[in-house]
């Protein structure tokens, strides 16, 4: 019987030929890299997603994006049954059966299936979903020849956002508790939530209902478009870089804005007037806004991650509930925040590695849960514990006025987060609905805590691995000598601190730094810089002052 299933799979891998000695690794958020090297990695993709399928017994996601990257680019990542990333073992059998070579390709499916003690009777059934980049149409189409090789069942979503698919993947493998598994379901869901909760806000006026989005010409543009009519109207929308002209990503999109920390292209702003941008695939948002001054200011992950943290923790004291709220970031939170959350909110803040799925994982110990990367990806998890004492306040007859008022806004403000991964559809219309309740401007949400100057860069060197981390990536311990130059280098700067780390996406290394001005911060990105080109090999030519 196995050989049977078998056959198939090689008569259809022919059509799908892996170049040989092509090499590539299932990296932080999957396969990533040129669109023209990716169909037989996708009909791979789609055996293992099928595996995963009769593994787990459930619905297992396919995600054909390259997210913020070039629109040449493309990629795919898994999706597990709860709608969080694959597991790490899975990640490996991933990257196996992607580098196999074309005769060795049964070998490695018979291994993955031995090791895993598959049974290749069971059922499978698979979601996939693509992005709007020219290539994602056949590549997700090589991800449905590869389910059907193994005689699996398969539901194409078409064009979604990242976060969406999760979504409709968590909705079927809970039979619908989640939500209803369909684009209707996802944004009634949504929109539903937000109404309840922009109900408490008093007197918008509609220059507060208003929000200017760049979709970095990608998905989301298409999506928020597709969500108005469920908006009817509470938040008027206008959509910039909707892909009707410009290409994806390009000078435009969360990544850029993060980046170089200045507007899109393409998006007409106005001092005062709230804007933000989702990436390539609509799982990261950072707002800004220009002052009267036309000064740019962003409001990124971390000042994301604030805002929700103290709305909640309001909530939760009004409400009376004793749940533990804590912050999850990574190296790149700025300091600002890390001291503010930590000194001034009294929470617990957990740095993690890079990466959504350490985020995630780690949020999950606590009742509440917010984790951000500074880049704009995150979402808040609430524990099991936390939802049924939050529902049970809610439903409470006794309870009055204040505490149940609280407790009402925490029930939709449950509903209105996509819990499965950072969404940002989902997370603008929680800080929509946040600035409503409290009445509060881009300003003064930017005033919570001045960021420090930083600078992020990157240094090609011959080989990144070269470069290995610990303390959550916040210091190196190879090659020989970098640490101790770099704890020199930021002893030089006031309120000095930098990090390198080797980027699980691109074939560079990456720097960070901060300091107390932003010549400083610039100056010290720059020194670490060089420091990792002279000790890890660096190529090319020796990076140059910024100024
Ligand atoms: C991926 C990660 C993101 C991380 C980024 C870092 C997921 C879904 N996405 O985009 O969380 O911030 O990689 O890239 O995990 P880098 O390693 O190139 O800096
Ligand atoms: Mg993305």
């Amino acid at each position: 019987m196995m050989t049977a299933h078998f056959e198939e799979v090689l008569k259809q891998s022919h059509l799908h030929p892996k170049p040989a000695g092509l090499i590539l690794e299932y990296g932080t958020s999957g396969f990533r890299t040129n669109a023209k090297q990716l169909d037989h990695i996708m009909f791979r993709m789609g055996l293992l997603a099928t595996l995963r399928s009769k593994k787990t017994k459930a619905t297992i996601g396919v995600m054909v994006t390259a997210s913020h990257n070039p629109e040449e680019d493309n990629g795919v990542k898994l999706i597990d049954p709860m709608g969080e990333m694959v597991t790490p073992a899975w990640e490996g059998y991933a990257t196996q059966l992607a580098n196999s070579e074309q005769e060795d390709l049964l070998t490695a499916l018979k291994d993955v299936t031995e090791k895993e003690a598959i049974d290749m009777s069971q059922e499978a059934r698979i979601f996939v979903g693509k992005d709007t980049r020219s290539s994602s149409a056949s590549l997700s189409q090589s991800v449905l020849d590869g389910v059907k090789a193994l005689d699996g069942q398969s539901k194409d979503y078409g064009l979604v956002t990242t976060p969406q698919l999760h979504y409709m993947v968590c909705c079927q493998n809970t039979q619908g508790k989640y939500g209803e598994a369909t684009m209707d379901g996802y944004y009634s869901k949504l929109c539903t939530a937000f109404h309840q909760l922009t109900k408490h806000a008093s007197n918008r006026t509609d220059d507060q209902k208003h929000l200017c989005v760049d979709g970095a010409n990608g998905i989301g543009a298409l999506k928020v478009q597709e969500m108005e009519s469920h908006l009817k109207k509470h938040l008027q929308i206008s959509i910039f870089n909707d892909g009707s002209k410009g290409k994806l990503n390009f000078q435009c999109g969360a990544d850029f804005v993060k980046v170089q920390q200045k507007p899109p292209a393409g998006l007409e702003i106005n001092p005062g007037g709230r804007c933000c941008s989702f990436d390539g695939d609509a799982d990261r948002i950072v707002y800004y806004y220009i002052d009267s001054q036309r000064c740019f200011h962003l409001l990124d992950g971390d000042k994301i991650a604030t805002l929700i943290c103290t709305y909640l923790k309001q909530l939760i004291n009004q409400a009376g509930l004793d749940l533990k709220i804590a912050v999850v970031q990574t190296a790149y939170a700025n300091g600002s925040s890390t001291r503010y959350l930590e000194d001034t909110m009294k929470v617990t803040v957990k740095c993690t590695k890079t990466g959504v799925k350490h985020l995630h994982h780690a949020a999950l110990e606590f009742d509440i849960g917010v984790y951000f990367e500074a880049n704009g990806h995150g979402t808040v998890l609430f524990s099991k514990a936390a939802e049924e004492m939050i529902q049970k306040l809610a439903e409470d007859s006794s309870i009055k006025d204040e505490r149940k008022k609280a407790a009402i806004l925490l029930q939709s403000t449950i509903t209105v987060i996509n819990q499965t991964v950072g969404d940002a559809i989902s997370d603008m219309l929680l800080i929509e609905a946040i600035l409503a309740i409290k009445g509060m401007t881009l300003q003064q949400w930017d005033a919570i805590y001045s960021d420090l100057p930083n600078r992020q860069l990157k240094v090609k060197v011959s080989d990144r691995r070269v470069i290995d981390t610990t303390d959550a990536e916040r210091r190196a311990v190879s090659p020989a000598g970098l640490q101790d130059t770099i704890d020199t280098l930021v002893k030089k700067y006031k309120q000095g601190r930098s990090f390198v780390r080797p980027s699980g996406t691109e074939d560079v290394v990456r720097v960070y730094a901060e300091a107390d001005t932003q010549e400083n911060a610039d100056a010290l990105a720059h020194e670490v810089s060089l420091a990792v080109y002279r000790l890890a090999g660096g190529v090319g030519d020796e990076p140059k002052p910024l100024h």
